[in-house]
Order: C-alpha cells, then sequence, then structure tokens
C-alpha cells in the first residue's frame, strides 16, 4: 500500500537532535533545538510550574473535556498577559482567543481561519530568513506566498533565527507602513519575557500596533516563558472590533478546530492559568522568566569576550547585540560542518545556536572549537 510513499528529509532542527544522540563522544553539545538548559546543562523545571502542579494535584480536578477553544480562565489570562490589561480590546470584550495546541497550533489555527476568512487575499508574507517551521504550516493552510494586500507574519520578540529585533521606533515605522499599505499583521509570539526579561517590554510591538489601530491575529506559546514544551499550552487571538463581530468570529473559530482536535489537553492551560491567575505564583514567574533570560545574557557577554580573547577573525559584537534564546553566528556551512565532524558540537546548518545549550562547564571548549574552525 505504502510502496509510492517516498521517504522525507529529517526535519532541519530536530534532525539536529538525532546527529546529537547518535554521538558518543563526552564532550558533545547540543545547540541545535530552542529549549531552555540550566547552568548544568538540564532541562528545567520552573518552581512556578512545580508550585501550580502541586496545587492542581491537591484540588484533584476531574479530566473531562474542554471546550472546543479551551480553558476560558487560561485564555483571558493569555490574552490580557498579551494585550495588556488596559488593552482597548480587552477592556471592551473584542478579542476573539481561542486555546491552542501550543505556539505550531496557534499558528496554524490563525493560518486555517485567514485562509477561509480573510477576505482579501490568500498569501502571506514570510520573514527571510524565519523559523523553518513557517513554510509549511502556511502552506498546508492553503496561504500562499504571494504580492500585496497581504498578511504580513511579525516575530513580535526575539526573532528566530536571528535574534535581531527591530528597536522600539523601527516597529513604529512598520506600524506605519502596514497601515499605509492595508497589510494584515499576524504576531508568532513564542518568546514573551525571553528576550528582554520583561513580559510587558517584550509585548511591545503587539500592544503598539494594537493602540495604533491595526487588527491583528496573535499567536502566543508558553512553552519557552513557562518552560511547559512538552505540554503544549498556547492561544490563537483575533482582534475585532466589537463584542457582536467577536462572537461571530468565535463561532467559526470553533467550526475551525473540531474538526482538527476537537478540543485542547487540559492540563498545561491549568498549570498557566493557576499562575496567570496568582499574584505571588506570577511573581514568582516573571523572576523565574526573567532568571532564564539573563543567563542567556551572561552567556553571550561569556562567550563574546572568550572569542575576542582568542583573537578569533571576524567581528563578533552581534552576539552580544542579539537577543532572545538564538545567536545567527554568521558561521558558515563547511564551519558547522566541521564543527559536529570534529569537536562534536551540533547546530542547524545556517550557523544559529541556541544560546541556553551552553554553560560555564562547556562555553570555553566551544568557543575554542569555534575559533578553530574560523581559523580554519
Ligand atoms: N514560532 C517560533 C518563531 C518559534 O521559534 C517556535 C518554537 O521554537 C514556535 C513558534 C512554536 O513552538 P511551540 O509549538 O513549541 O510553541
Ligand atoms: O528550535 C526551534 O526553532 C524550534 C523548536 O514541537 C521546536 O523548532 C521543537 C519542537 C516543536 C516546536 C518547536
Amino acid at each position: 500500500t505504502w510502496s509510492a510513499v517516498p521517504a522525507g528529509p529529517p526535519d532541519p532542527i530536530l534532525g539536529v537532535t538525532e546527529a546529537f544522540k547518535a554521538d558518543k563522544d563526552s564532550r558533545k553539545i547540543n545547540l541545535g533545538v530552542g529549549a531552555y538548559r540550566d547552568e548544568h546543562g538540564k532541562p528545567y523545571v520552573l518552581s512556578s510550574v512545580k508550585k501550580a502542579e502541586e496545587s492542581l494535584t491537591a484540588a484533584q480536578p476531574d479530566k473531562e473535556y474542554l471546550p472546543i477553544t479551551g480553558l476560558p480562565g487560561f485564555t483571558q489570562n493569555a490574552a490580557k498577559l498579551a494585550y495588556g490589561a488596559e488593552s482597548k480590546p480587552l477592556v471592551e470584550n473584542s478579542i476573539a482567543v481561542t486555546q491552542s495546541i501550543s505556539g505550531t497550533g496557534a499558528l496554524r489555527i490563525g493560518g486555517a481561519f485567514l485562509g477561509r476568512f480573510y477576505p482579501h487575499a490568500k498569501a502571506i508574507y514570510l520573514p527571510v530568513p524565519s523559523w523553518g517551521n513557517h513554510t509549511p504550516i502556511f502552506r498546508d493552510s492553503g496561504l500562499e506566498n504571494a504580492p500585496e494586500k497581504s498578511i504580513v507574519l511579525l516575530h513580535a520578540c526575539a526573532h528566530n533565527p536571528t535574534g535581531v529585533d527591530p528597536t522600539q521606533e523601527q516597529w513604529r515605522e512598520i506600524s506605519d507602513i502596514l497601515k499605509e499599505k492595508k497589510l494584515f499583521p499576524f504576531f508568532d509570539m513564542a518568546y514573551q519575557g525571553f528576550a528582554s526579561g520583561s513580559t510587558s517590554r517584550d509585548a511591545f510591538a503587539v500592544r503598539h500596533f494594537v493602540s495604533e489601530g491595526h487588527q491583528i491575529a496573535l499567536s502566543q506559546s508558553f512553552a519557552k516563558n513557562m518552560g511547559l514544551y512538552g505540554e503544549r499550552v498556547g492561544a490563537f487571538s483575533l482582534t475585532t472590533v466589537d463584542p457582536e463581530e467577536k462572537a461571530r468570529v468565535d463561532s467559526q473559530l470553533k467550526i475551525v478546530i473540531r474538526p482538527m482536535y476537537s478540543n485542547p489537553p487540559v492540563h498545561g492551560a491549568r498549570i498557566a492559568n493557576t499562575i496567570l491567575s496568582s499574584p505571588e505564583l506570577y511573581a514568582q514567574w516573571e523572576s523565574e522568566v526573567k532568571g532564564m533570560a539573563d543567563r542567556i545574557i551572561s552567556m553571550r557577554e561569556k562567550l563574546y569576550d572568550t572569542l575576542v580573547g582568542l583573537q578569533t577573525p571576524g567581528q563578533w559584537g552581534h552576539i552580544k547585540s542579539q537577543i532572545g534564546m538564538f545567536s545567527f553566528t554568521g558561521l558558515t556551512q563547511p564551519q558547522t560542518k566541521a564543527l559536529a565532524d570534529k569537536a562534536h558540537i551540533y547546530m542547524t546548518a545556517d550557523g544559529r545556536i541556541s544560546m541556553a545549550g551552553l554553560n560555564s562547564s562547556n562555553i570555553e571548549y566551544f568557543a575554542e572549537s569555534v575559533s578553530k574552525a574560523v581559523k580554519g
């Protein structure tokens, strides 16, 4: 039956982990996938998440299905986190929001909804370069890559893969230009809090566009900022003009979602909602997000200093000026290949490294290996 099915290529990001796992050298480093690691190189479960889980265990909630659009308290709190408590559409109850299977699922719901209902164009502009999964997500949503009047996908903060974000001044200009050209902004916010350590500063672009009167689409992920990767917690929202329009949009979001997966998983949304609705856990969570962001920033400084100290040819200032989970190093494909083959260091072929994979035990070995690879 499947004799005609051709083998597909490995995922360019997740494939890096496979190569890493197969390597038996004790010095090996995985800088491929964007998942936070602590200073010991271990996955990190936030204390605020552990406490939320403890209180959930004590409360012994049932395992009933959620509504199609998810846990209502969670989606309201997710919208508040992104748009800000004072946001006009939030206060006016005109944000249509649904829970999603993390950020990927939010993008996919958004793609499907816009593919069906955005009246002006079946086209979306993606940044170049962008997150590798954006192209297949929107292709599978029936949106094409085509000119004018289109939807424009914007990384809200901590651009993946480059770590280069517009300044606030540049965001203001981008907002003006989109307005002038009547383009529709679709924000992908997968790293709120991870860029600057402040969830509100990282929401600047989203909040500015909304305050300027743009209607927006927004994908949110709680994978990185709450460390809820495998729990698949996210939200998709659309601002609308009033509660009546919101109700119509809500009804169609349900019709988009029901045949895809019926309703989202409950546990992770309960964790996120417990944190977002408790002032103490919220404060602890914000300080933990800042802790992760600060550790990454300190690794950037250490990496820069070590590369410069080793008199590595080239300019390395971008390692410090880039923000978020990644650094776009500028290493070439032959150099990244040499690093894997000779130094057991794994990154994506475009030279992107997940800064979170570096720590005080491996950063010197990493910098020395990069320096050697650059010197040839
Ligand atoms: N968008 C961007 C730009 C990302 O970098 C990621 C994850 O790395 C995602 C969306 C979605 O991730 P998830 O589906 O795990 O929330
Ligand atoms: O490192 C990145 O850019 C992401 C990470 O289900 C990722 O691709 C991995 C798995 C997943 C979603 C995102």
